[in-house]
């Protein structure tokens, strides 16, 4: 079944120089951007995008990170595309994802870990629409 995700090269990994190396690693593995902008996300975004966070210890300081410079977010379209996407980022902490994966070779820790993808079918939903209408999506 072929679904869409919402992908975000953070902002450590657009500061690094990595959002061509990753984007490459994401069209080797047989996703399609269908919609891609660079923006530089406020607090309040940052807070909205992360508000089922809210609660966490981590939350004022994973929304400071996320506004502190430009992100680019980007709707990738494939079969099964919302797993697919996470297998190439690994574990959150990149300290634990696997060998090969985006965030084991472009993370730095917990929190900068170079790159979003969306849990579940309801989160890119809601993830998608946060950043795109339909107008800036190709597919
Ligand atoms: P994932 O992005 O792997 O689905 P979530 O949804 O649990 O992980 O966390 C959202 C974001 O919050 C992560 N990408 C990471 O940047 C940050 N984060 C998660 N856990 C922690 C933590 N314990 N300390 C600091 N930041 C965290």
């Amino acid at each position: 079944m072929s679904q869409s995700t919402l992908g975000i090269v953070k902002p450590d990994a657009v500061k690094a120089g990595s959002l061509g190396a990753i984007v490459k690693r994401l069209e080797a593995g047989d996703l399609t951007v269908v919609g891609l902008k660079m923006i530089h996300l406020t607090r309040e975004l940052a807070q909205g995008f992360y508000r089922v966070h809210r609660n966490r210890p981590f939350f004022d300081s994973l929304t400071a990170f996320m506004s502190e410079g430009p992100c680019v977010v980007m709707v990738l379209q494939g079969e099964n595309a919302i797993d697919r996407w996470r297998a190439l980022l690994g574990a959150t902490d990149p300290a634990q994802a696997g060998e090969g994966t985006i965030r084991k070779d472009f993370g730095q820790n917990i929190e900068r870990n170079a790159a979003h993808g969306s849990d579940s079918p309801e989160s890119a939903d809601f993830e998608i629409a946060y950043f795109f209408n339909a107008l800036e999506l190709t597919g």
